[in-house]
């Protein structure tokens, strides 16, 4: 059955409690019931880890190989300055979809330059929420891609 990891980075546990005219009302256990609910709507399994800490976040990267087939990362302010999860996401060789609630190019210039970027499959942002599910399918729609592409091969 196909895995995939949901990765929340800094400050996403505080989704729905602080700046709800910025990031809205719905907290990030409700997201993550819902990516829970969509797995099982596909078939698929579903992990949600999130952590402030960005060790913590490369090592659940590193431990995601061999346990999950696609990670879905928001990565918080960590999008703009990490080489290290950039990094990390390359050396794991798992197909990463970036997500963000808001639009960030959108945004505070400094928010339109993203480290992870270069290492992701593609990036979904500006949907709030519902880019979670949106997520989730599209990775699965590449997963099933790169299968087919395996077995013409
Ligand atoms: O739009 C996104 O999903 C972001 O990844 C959110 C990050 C921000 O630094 C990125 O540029 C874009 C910030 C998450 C902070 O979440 C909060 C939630 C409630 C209250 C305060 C912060």
């Amino acid at each position: 059955m196909t895995s995939l990891l949901i990765l929340n980075g800094p400050n996403l546990n505080l989704l729905g409690q602080r700046q709800p005219e910025v990031y809205g009302h719905t907290t990030l256990a409700e997201i993550e019931d819902t990516c829970r609910q969509v797995a099982e709507d596909l078939g698929a399994r579903v992990d949600c880890v999130q952590s402030n800490h960005e060790g913590v976040l490369i090592d659940a990267i590193h431990a995601a190989r061999g346990l999950h087939d696609g990670i879905i990362l928001n990565a918080g302010a960590y999008t703009h300055t990490s080489i290290a999860l950039m990094d990390a996401i390359s050396s794991a060789e798992i197909p990463m979809i970036e997500l963000h609630l808001s639009n960030i190019h959108a945004r505070e210039e400094f928010r339109r330059k993203s480290y992870i970027a270069r290492v992701a499959v593609g990036q979904i942002c500006g949907f709030g929420p519902e880019g979670y599910p949106l997520a989730m399918r599209a990775m699965m729609v590449h997963l099933a891609k790169i299968s087919e592409n395996q077995h013409d091969a």
